[in-house]
């Protein structure tokens, strides 16, 4: 009999722990998971998933779809394959298809729809992307949400956050930015000029931390003469922050121990990479590195300090603008892109040019809706895994606790088509053993990652000589939106997991604008159009609208441009108008 325990396998910060018992989904009591789950886990067991193989729209059995899959990839030329995988399940074992995918010799993706270009200004700044973790978050004084909306995306560390100082930077009042001691409305795309006055202000206040600039930041001179170009007074009026804000933000962050937790709101931008390393060096100003309670939290690397086992050397395409019509088969496993990717209206004519589509994945969605091959996945319930976090240092065993008759899972599916194209695989337990090696057991009975630092950056950074390396150019914003146009955001929802389980369906707009609530209108941008109802949120800039995640044809209006740095989708470098149906 497996143990009763198993972990959340969604793509989401908090990684929870989690006991099955009575046929009950049930929170993990102790470390971060504290006893609660969110909505996505509380239901999970309610959505409905696909049951069925289908080729062409017929049921088949699941050894039929197994034959066809095989006989779908059976080219001559491996280079017309394409494996697109997205992060449905973001436990370690889902790699195990790119194994098979890649020692076959198909085309792998690269490049990343999330979090890419605030990872890429991390690394270039501090040599390396080491994340501050939940457990040192909750030894600060102060905390800021820098484009972070913890109620939604990571409500675990609310309990961690309670009775400090908050400060929020965000474009909408989320409800962390309602019990905030502060809170800076900021235009969205502005937070770069935020960041290098911040630098500035400190050293005009004779606040700098020397010791630390001195040992690990030795070219802030140069940096503060790049701070002095913006101009203040109009700057400050453009991107919705005043000077008393900049005050506040001092008197709550000097000489005190400070968590500067970021989203990706931040840097889903083509200057994304330059916006997160204005931050940090911000942090560098108040000496926030190497110390207890201090740093900056962003989506980190969940799999830092591990090692896959699987050989994933191959040809890729990037995942933003994938040109799927380049291929005879795309094989797409644990995502949506035709909901989720930018630029949906160009996703859709690749999809419907190629020859042979595969979904391999639990939910019915836009994509399943184009395939030719559906082959449903088991559930996290019904296989073995192990997970990481991108928050947290913690690593979970996913026991497999129930047999079902529905599905494969990815490394049953890897074994059959290994076994009949002749490709070298280990067993699954083998796998299993990798990963658990890398943990050591803590006092509370979890297992953590047990080369990843808790306080990372304690000697200084990771570039060659330990210094960090800022900004020494960045790219003017035009920080006046034209009279007709709006920006466009389009972030995350409490009931929905980007597109599983219950996706909205609404545009939100400030009551400013004219129209009624459940009013229909369309709202266009350079890439194309939808129609959507209002609902009026006043949480809102008034130059600002928001279409969360996960609504369907929201991303006919994203653009499929890349950022300048890390290869990452900018979903929020868009201006909309809007009009009457
Ligand atoms: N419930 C739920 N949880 C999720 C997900 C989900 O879909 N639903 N998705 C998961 C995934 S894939 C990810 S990547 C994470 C992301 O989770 P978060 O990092 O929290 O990201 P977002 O919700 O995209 O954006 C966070 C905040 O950024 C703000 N924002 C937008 N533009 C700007 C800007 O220019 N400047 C500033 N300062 N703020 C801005 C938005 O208003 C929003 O409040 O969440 C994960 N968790
Ligand atoms: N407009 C807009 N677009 C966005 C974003 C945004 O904020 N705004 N966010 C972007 C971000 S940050 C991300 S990470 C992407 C996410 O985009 P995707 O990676 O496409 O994620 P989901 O929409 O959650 O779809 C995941 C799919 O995985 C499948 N799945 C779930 N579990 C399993 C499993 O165990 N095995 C298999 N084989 N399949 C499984 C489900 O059927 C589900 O349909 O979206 C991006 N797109
Ligand atoms: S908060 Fe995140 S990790 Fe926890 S149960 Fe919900 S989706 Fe899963
Ligand atoms: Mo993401």
């Amino acid at each position: 009999m497996q143990s009763n325990i198993t972990a959340c396998p969604l793509d989401c910060y908090d990684a929870c722990g989690i006991i099955y018992d009575e046929n009950m989904i049930k929170p993990f009591k102790n470390g971060h998971t504290n006893g609660f789950l969110c909505p996505h886990l509380n239901h999970y067991e309610k959505f409905k998933r696909i049951t069925q193989p289908r080729y062409k729209g017929k049921k088949i059995t699941l050894q039929e779809a197994l034959l066809r899959l095989k006989e779908l990839l059976a080219f001559e030329s491996k280079n017309n394959i394409l494996h697109y995988r997205g992060n449905g399940n973001f436990a370690l074992m889902q790699e195990v298809t790119d194994h098979f995918f890649a020692n076959f010799g198909a085309i792998l993706t690269d490049g990343t729809l999330c979090d890419g270009a605030g990872e890429a200004g991390i690394i270039e700044g501090r040599g390396s992307n080491k994340n501050m973790p939940l457990s040192e978050i909750e030894k600060s004084d102060v905390v800021i949400f820098w484009g972070r909306n913890p109620h939604t995306t990571s409500s675990h560390i609310l309990p961690l956050v309670k009775n400090k100082k908050i400060i929020v930077i965000d474009p909408l009042k989320t409800k962390i930015a309602e019990i905030a001691d502060l809170h800076v409305q900021i235009r969205p795309h502005s937070d770069i000029y935020l960041a290098l006055l911040l630098s500035r202000f400190i050293h005009i206040n004779d606040s700098l931390n020397e010791e630390f600039i001195e040992k690990y930041a030795s070219e802030f001179d140069e940096y503060y003469e790049l701070t002095q170009g913006v101009r203040i007074k109009t700057t400050l009026e453009n991107i919705g922050a005043t000077i008393g804000d900049i005050g506040d933000i001092l008197e709550y962050t000097i000489d005190k121990k400070v968590a500067i937790v970021c989203g990706v709101g931040i840097q889903k931008y083509r200057d994304g990479a330059d916006i997160m390393r204005s931050i940090d060096a911000f942090a560098v100003s108040l000496g926030l590195f190497g110390k207890e309670g201090c740093g900056v939290a962003y989506l980190g690397n969940s799999k830092e300090a591990i090692e896959s086992p699987f050989q994933t050397k191959a040809k890729r395409v990037s995942k933003v603008n994938t040109n799927f019509n380049e291929f005879e088969t795309v094989f797409i496993q644990g995502a949506n892109p035709v909901a989720q990717m930018p630029d949906s209206l160009r996703v859709k004519s690749t999809l419907e040019k190629t020859p042979n589509v595969v979904y391999f994945g639990l939910y019915e969605n836009e994509t399943s809706q184009m395939a030719d091959l559906i082959i449903p996945a088991k559930t996290f319930l019904e296989k073995d895994d192990i997970r990481t976090s991108y928050s947290h240092n913690d690593l979970m065993v996913m026991n497999k606790q129930v047999e079902s008759d529905i599905g494969i899972s990815e490394y049953d599916l890897t074994a059959y088509l290994c076994e009949e194209f002749n490709i070298e695989l280990k067993s699954e337990q083998e796998y299993l053993q990798h990963f658990k090696n890398y943990g050591v057991k803590k006092s509370n009975g979890c297992f953590e990652v047990e080369q990843r630092k808790v306080i990372p950056y304690k000697e200084g950074f990771d570039t060659s000589d330990r210094e960090f390396v800022f900004l020494e150019e960045f790219e003017t914003q035009q920080c006046e939106t034209k009279k007709d146009e709006l920006n466009l955001i389009t972030s995350k929802n409490h009931k929905s997991l980007n597109s599983q389980f219950n996706r909205d369906k609404y545009v939100y707009l400030h009551s400013c604008h004219g129209y009624n609530n459940g009013q229909e209108i369309k709202i266009t941008s350079e890439n194309g159009s939808i129609v959507l109802e209002v609902k009026h949120d006043d949480r809102l800039r008034n130059d600002t609208v928001l279409i969360y995640s996960g609504t369907p044809n929201v991303n006919n209006l994203t653009s499929s441009k890349h950022s300048y740095e890390g290869k990452s989708a900018v979903f929020q470098e868009n201006k909309v108008k809007i009009s009457k149906k």
